[in-house]
């Protein structure tokens, strides 16, 4: 079953010994609730999804905050990205600092860009997490309309190490987050406080997504960062704090507004060293860090 003959010609892909039982794992869901892929190693076939997507001369904006003592982890993130990330295909990276002049000398692959936007130091590391929405909502709705099409928003701490590609591509794409992919719903850690905009009450919800990784089209994820400023605001404004910033907002949202591709958890690991079983592949995954020692507070 594994050994396929591809004929790759201009305008099509032809391959012999297709049947329909091919693909599929039968150990991890690959499928929502609401017939959403949840994308898994075994799933798809890199070769003839590459070559659809190649016709398309897509463009992926990438964003990427590193303030503070985080600029350390710029040059491996990049590094190992143009190693693994969307590969032959056009990425732009947009790059938020507090220190254009720190940012690493990397040597980027052809139709590989990469753009600098200088932004205010701040002294809460939850303000540089949460402020990422209200950015992200201004870049898509300034810069980005006839610059991309998709665009996937990434933490900085984190390094790639597997493919990273076209599957990853849909409307509204969320990561299912590392710690809770194999745990009930009900230690799933949403906001609990009614008083919250991220309030998600006992018995709802469908899986905890992390805030690490996620994406879209454009106009699918300005509605998003959107939406998540305005309930970040209103939160402010009655001053409470969502028990994890601005990732209870998104799993807010997400419950609301259903994604319509999945990541697994492949696609944001907790750990290199650490295995698990259904995950054959680790594709990107944070990095080790001592958070007393790289946040600014
Ligand atoms: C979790 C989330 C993260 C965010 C945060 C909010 C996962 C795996 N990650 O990670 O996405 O939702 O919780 O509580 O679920 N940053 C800087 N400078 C700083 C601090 C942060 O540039 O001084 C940026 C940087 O891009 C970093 C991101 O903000 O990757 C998130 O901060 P974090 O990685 O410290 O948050 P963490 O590990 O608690």
């Amino acid at each position: 079953l594994k050994c396929r003959d591809y004929h790759v010609f201009p305008h099509r892909l032809i391959y012999w010994g297709f049947t329909s039982i091919w693909f599929g794992r039968t150990d991890v869901a690959s499928v929502t609730p609401w017939l959403a892929p949840i994308v898994w190693e075994g799933t798809f076939d890199a070769t003839v999804i590459d070559s659809i997507y190649k016709q398309q001369n897509i463009t992926v904006a990438t964003t990427v905050f590193a303030l503070g003592k985080y600029i350390r982890f710029l040059k491996d993130f990049l590094e190992s990205a143009e190693e693994h990330y969307f590969v032959g295909f056009q990425v732009h990276y947009y790059l938020f600092t507090d220190q254009p002049e720190a940012i690493p000398n990397v040597k980027l692959g052809q139709k590989r860009y990469l753009t600098v936007k200088k932004v205010p130091s701040l002294n809460r590391w939850q303000d540089i997490s949460m402020g990422r929405m209200e950015m992200l909502e201004k870049l898509i709705e300034n810069e980005l309309a006839k610059e991309a099409d998709y665009i996937f928003c990434l933490d900085v701490d984190a390094k790639f190490y597997g493919r990273w590609g076209v599957e990853s591509l849909g409307r509204l794409v969320g990561v299912i987050h590392p710690w809770f992919f194999d745990l009930p719903r009900f230690i799933f850690t949403y906001e609990r406080r009614p008083e919250s905009q991220a309030y998600i009450p006992a018995g709802q919800g469908d899986y905890y997504y992390t805030a690490a990784a996620f994406g879209g089209s454009l106009k699918d994820v300005h509605h998003l960062t959107k939406t998540c400023r305005e309930h970040l605001n209103t939160d402010a404004a009655n001053s409470i704090e969502a028990i994890w910033h601005e990732e209870s907002h998104l799993n807010k949202y997400f419950l609301y507004n259903k994604p319509s591709k999945l990541l697994s958890p492949e696609y944001l690991w907790r750990d290199i060293s650490m295995g698990a079983g259904q995950v054959k592949i680790v594709r990107f995954s944070h990095v080790t860090k001592n958070n007393a020692e790289v946040r600014p507070n």
